[in-house]
């Protein structure tokens, strides 16, 4: 807690960064050579999750917060240790030291909202199929009960971060949060990391323009926009 209370008091601007292989991005091959990261296009318009999500949120979150964390983050890359590390082993390796800090906000920044943005889909669909079915199941007893638990950790997490299905690591499914842009790659940050299969932005940016202070309706609308497929592409590969 000490850790969140200094994140909060320096002010810092939060984002996330990361350079995931399956990741759509229009300047992945410069990013992978230099360290300098871009802003990745959603592959979707502003408007095609309206209405359950809005044009005018999407714009906002992807133009001004998302863009605004890749600045950062390549700003905190200048004279940084971990320049030129592609974003996954950059959350993989910041910790909660003073230097860190601007990373863990940016990178993470670029990170969430990049994969934020990959799973979601204007054709969403019911539920997940195949081996990703199947291990939900085992996991969670059924999609629905995953639904229910994933649904209530996003609406009970206090103030602004992320729910996530991981593939923990003992490779198994597992839910769990995150405070403000860290995420369960950063192990050396967060009490429960894994693998990132899934994650839901439960920042009031994400949804307060439509929801207001119904976040739990927003998240129930949201995961009616999930692109399963790509999720279960995501669990192959962990
Ligand atoms: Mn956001």
């Amino acid at each position: 807690m000490k850790r969140r209370h200094f994140l909060i008091k320096t002010g810092i601007a939060c984002a996330g960064i990361t350079i995931l292989p399956s990741i759509s991005c229009s300047n992945k091959k410069e990013e992978t050579e230099t360290g300098i990261f871009s802003l990745p296009n959603l592959g979707y318009d502003y408007a095609a999750l309206e209405p359950k999500v809005d044009a005018l949120t999407m714009k906002i979150h992807h133009t001004k917060h998302h863009a605004g964390y890749v600045k950062n983050l390549n700003k905190a890359l200048e004279n940084h240790r971990l320049k030129g590390q592609n974003l996954e082993s950059i959350c993989k390796s910041v910790s909660s030291k003073t230097d860190d800090i601007a990373l863990v906000n940016n990178g993470g920044g670029h990170y969430n909202h990049s994969l934020f943005w990959e799973i979601l889909t204007p054709n969403g669909e019911n539920q997940p199929k195949g081996k990703l079915l199947e291990a939900i199941q085992n996991t969670f007893s059924s999609f629905e009960t995953f639904t229910e638990l994933f649904s209530k950790t996003g609406a009970t997490l206090f103030g602004s971060g992320w729910v996530w299905l991981i593939v923990n690591k003992s490779g198994i499914l597992e839910i769990t949060s995150t405070q403000n842009q860290e995420n369960p790659l950063m192990e050396q940050i967060v009490d429960v990391s894994g693998t990132p299969i899934l994650g839901l932005d439960v920042w009031e940016h994400a949804y307060y323009l439509k929801y207001q202070n119904r976040r739990a309706e927003y998240i129930k609308n949201i995961m009616e926009l999930i692109n399963w497929t790509k999720v279960a592409e995501k669990f192959a590969t962990t």
